[in-house]
């Protein structure tokens, strides 16, 4: 019986034991430098573009920026690198980035054979078509013949062939490297349709000569889970920008917002210096909230941080719905409805493990 408590309790601290604290080449780098270099679109509205300024902004931008404060608890530490879709796997794989923030989907062979690592999902996305309200279309399904603009380097364009194919349909390709070009051969009338991500869709309508000219078919032709890149061969640095993005869904989840972070904080060390005062003590946060926080657990030093890290991002940046909100969602131009990028408990499927 002895011997049976005894092994009980050694495979008990065995699955318990966290590792030890180890920062990886990039996390020392990035360190060294004083700020993250993050690859970013050049110009998707809401997503990634300047402001008058001259600043980058968007739900991506905010990616690197939630980095940045989970290191520096500081979100202005960023370098920014515009890349367009043919460059930006390789400014990753040739090390003149640190991370990749850029509308990219994660495919098997993106993140298996090119030395690259997809950290997560930050926006759910399909593919979907635009075209002029003139030509009085209302589904991807009559546009057999068609002129369709599309970027090169892209899922879209396969997509495209797919979705063609499939439905016994003909159409002519007008291909850029640039979505700038893409977009001014689709305003200038050079092709009946225009096709990429619906986000892009959605953001490219507001760049155009007349937005309300134009419609989105309803049709959603393929899969685009979008996410942050890293390279491969660096576990600790994947860890930690793969974790950055569990931890602003599980503030969402939690209710922590900008607003509220440091009351939550506040009541997560109440709790925890009244229970050592008195075990029967009822806590008025949630121990969710006070792991995440870094009250209770020494979980950042597992990624190579400080144990505030997530209370800096949510503190800096706010929740994954609060970046949603103002970037791309309600708060802002685009009104992209949260639909696959509500949390799971409401309706949606972004999720995240939780910290333990
Ligand atoms: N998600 C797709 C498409 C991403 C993509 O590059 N989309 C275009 C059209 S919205 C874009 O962002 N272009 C901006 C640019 O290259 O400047 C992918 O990863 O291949």
């Amino acid at each position: 019986m002895k011997k049976y408590l005894v092994t009980i309790a050694a495979g008990a601290a065995l699955c318990l034991t966290a590792g030890a604290a180890m920062a990886g080449p990039t996390l020392d780098l990035v360190k060294k430098n004083g700020f993250i270099r993050c690859g970013v679109n050049p110009s998707l509205i809401g997503f990634a573009a300047t402001n008058d300024a001259g600043e980058y902004q968007g739900f991506d931008v905010d990616y690197c920026k939630a980095v940045a404060s989970a290191v520096f608890n500081d979100p202005s530490k960023v370098k920014y690198t515009p890349l367009n879709a043919k460059e930006r796997f390789t400014a990753l794989q040739s090390g003149e980035i640190d991370m990749l923030a850029r509308n990219s989907t994660w495919t098997m062979s993106r993140d298996t054979q090119m030395g690259i690592m997809f950290t997560g999902v930050n926006y759910y996305d399909g593919q979907g078509f635009m075209v002029r309200k003139s030509q009085n279309i209302s589904s991807a399904l009559e546009l057999n013949g068609a002129t369709v603009c599309v970027q090169t380097g892209t899922t879209t364009e396969l997509n495209l062939a797919d979705y063609f194919k499939a439905n016994k349909m003909d159409y002519t390709l007008v291909a850029f490297e640039n979505n700038t070009d893409v977009n001014n051969a689709y305003d200038a009338g050079r092709c009946d349709a225009l096709t990429t991500d619906a986000s892009g869709l959605y953001a490219t309508r507001l760049a155009l000569q007349k937005p309300d000219d134009h419609i989105v078919l309803p049709e959603i032709i393929s899969k685009e889970p979008l996410g942050p890149v890293v390279r491969q061969g660096d576990d600790e640095w994947f860890g930690l920008v793969k974790w950055v993005g569990f931890a602003l869904v599980n503030a969402e989840e939690l209710g922590i917002t900008k607003e509220n972070v440091e009351q939550m904080k506040a009541t997560a060390l109440d709790d925890q210096a009244q229970l050592a005062k008195d075990p029967s003590y009822k806590a008025k946060g949630s121990p969710d909230a006070a792991r995440l926080l870094g009250v209770d657990g020494t979980f950042g030093q597992s990624i190579g941080l400080g144990n505030d890290w997530a209370f800096n991002v949510i503190k800096q940046m706010g929740n994954y719905g609060e970046i949603f909100d103002r970037n791309i969602g309600a708060g802002s131009k685009l009104q992209i409805a949260r639909g696959l990028n509500a949390l799971w408990s409401k309706g949606g499927i972004q999720y995240a493990p939780p910290i333990r």
